[in-house]
């Protein structure tokens, strides 16, 4: 099926969507100090632009909240005082204010919250980037445009009645001389209103055309996959000149790897593996390919830079049979030990969706909450359980510092989400920033993993999807040293009427 690989040429060429693609919302749950927290904060797509977040306490206490911006380059010194939330009035646990992003680039919004447990601080990162460009209204475009008219047919039948008449006593005629200096003077004024206008237009261009050079487009890449005594290693190389003229601040990593990848079979999604690429050069990356079957293969991949921006780089790349013979001792490379895949049912659209997912070592993963419909834009805190094939609740392990790591998917490649129970956010640049804040208390990272480890329940921050369609999704975690990942399909209505 060649569709998905020329919708996806087709996005890729004109993609401008990132991190996660096509979804810029940044969800957060972790702690404040003593109080536990999530953060929503609803990015505008242009810049500058008014960024929504909201603040919802998990737990009672608290009596304010205010939330302060910080761009990455200016510091804490370099920003604007806090502002104060606003309590949502029938809801006394949430807040909600909205924030000025003035600047292109990588930001922190830090919350602050205050009350009987005394003060409590968290950062969430959030990147400052253009999406979208904003259209004019057409009622609003006629209106001005006949003004427009108006004024320069005004002001240059102004100038032209005060070269013809200005010197006139009341009730006297025109001369011929008079008249010719009107009609010069008509000439003159409009050449210099034609002048100011095609001015204008000049300017309103430039402007623009700097806009649209600062779109956010992630960078590119150019992955192939080569053999090596028939081991089959995939390489992804950044050729993007941003990059590669080093005008672009270098990657850091995020828990210990610098590029996680999801690397997902076409067209029917039935392999499925999350690795991690070794830094070979400044611009190459190189895994082994897991044995999944040969077929073209979707690539997301994420990165994080040193000034906390992160992106997901995509890409399709075509991967040859695998050997079962292959010889991974002799690769240039080794496996990293947090590399996971599986290979699962191909995707059907008219498949009935399923609340019970099967996992490779006969437990089951049920998502206990599974709506029979979603519509976009409802909010929904997703819930998964994990039994062992026994019918005893799993024991979870953390799976690279995360009780679990989630991808999601629409099936056309234009949606992809990356998160974890903590929610959307890099944790590199969360750490970054809090190095840079230098305030912050880290006993709090032990309980961002993830939340209540006992009957084998994972919980992910309230996610809600911002286009309709049909989803694929992925749920791994770990257990008994093992990591397992089942899948969920799902379709997503247009906003309920
Ligand atoms: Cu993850």
């Amino acid at each position: 099926m060649k569709w998905f690989s020329v919708v996806f040429g087709i996005f890729l060429a004109v993609s401008h969507l990132m991190g996660h693609v096509g979804n810029l919302n940044v969800f957060y749950e972790g702690t404040a100090g003593p109080y536990p927290v999530r953060v929503i904060i609803r990015p505008p797509g242009v810049v500058p632009g008014l960024a929504e977040i909201t603040v919802r306490a998990l737990g009672e206490g608290v009596n304010r909240v205010t939330v302060q911006p910080i761009k990455f380059d200016a510091g804490p010194e370099g920003a604007p005082p806090p502002d104060e939330a606003v309590q949502i009035s029938d809801d006394k646990l949430l807040y909600s204010s909205e924030l000025w992003l003035m600047d292109f680039g990588s930001y922190s919004v830090n919350v602050h919250l205050y009350g009987e447990k005394g003060h409590g601080t968290v950062i969430v990162p959030v990147n400052s980037i253009a999406t979208r460009t904003l259209e004019m209204a057409a009622s609003l475009k006629a209106i001005l445009l006949i003004l427009m008219i108006l004024l320069v047919g005004g002001g240059v039948s102004v100038i032209a009645a005060a070269a013809r008449e200005s010197t006139f006593e009341t009730g006297q005629q025109p001369n011929n001389a008079q008249i010719r200096r009107g009609r010069i003077a008509f000439l003159v004024g409009a050449i210099f209103c034609v002048g100011m206008l095609l001015g204008g237009r000049n300017w309103w261009s430039t402007v623009e055309a700097q806009y649209r050079a600062n779109m956010f487009k992630p960078l590119k890449i150019e992955s192939q996959v080569r053999l090596e005594n028939k081991v089959r290693i995939l390489s992804v190389n950044i050729v993007d000149d941003r990059w590669t003229s080093g005008r672009l601040p270098p990657l850091i990593p995020d828990h210990g790897k610098m590029m996680h990848m999801y690397f997902i079979r076409l067209p029917e999604f039935d392999g499925f593996a999350h690795i991690h690429p070794k830094v070979q050069s400044d611009d190459q990356f190189d895994v082994i390919v897991p044995p999944l079957p040969d077929g073209e293969y979707a690539i997301f991949a994420d990165i994080t830079h040193e000034t906390g921006f992160s992106q997901t780089l995509i890409d399709t790349v075509t991967v040859p049979e695998y050997h079962p013979d292959e010889e991974l001792l002799s690769a240039s490379l080794e496996r990293d030990m947090d590399d996971s895949w599986r290979e699962i049912k191909p995707y059907r659209k008219t498949a009935q969706s399923k609340d019970v997912s099967f996992l490779e070592d006969g437990s089951t993963m049920t998502w206990l909450n599974m709506p029979d419909e979603i519509a976009i834009d409802e909010e929904l805190e997703w819930q998964f359980r994990v039994n062992l094939s026994s019918g005893s609740p799993a024991v979870l392990e953390p799976y690279m510092g995360m009780m679990s790591h989630c991808a999601v998917l629409r099936t056309d490649g234009k949606v992809f989400v990356h998160m974890h129970p903590t929610g959307t956010i890099s944790m590199a640049s969360q750490m970054l920033f809090e190095r840079q804040a230098g305030e912050m208390d880290h006993s709090m990272h032990g309980q961002m993993q993830g939340n209540e480890n006992q009957k084998g329940t994972v919980t992910f921050p309230p996610f809600e999807f911002s286009e309709a369609g049909d989803y694929r999704i992925w749920i791994q975690v770990k257990v008994g040293g093992k990591v397992l990942s089942g899948y969920f399909d799902m379709k997503v209505n247009p906003p309920r009427t």
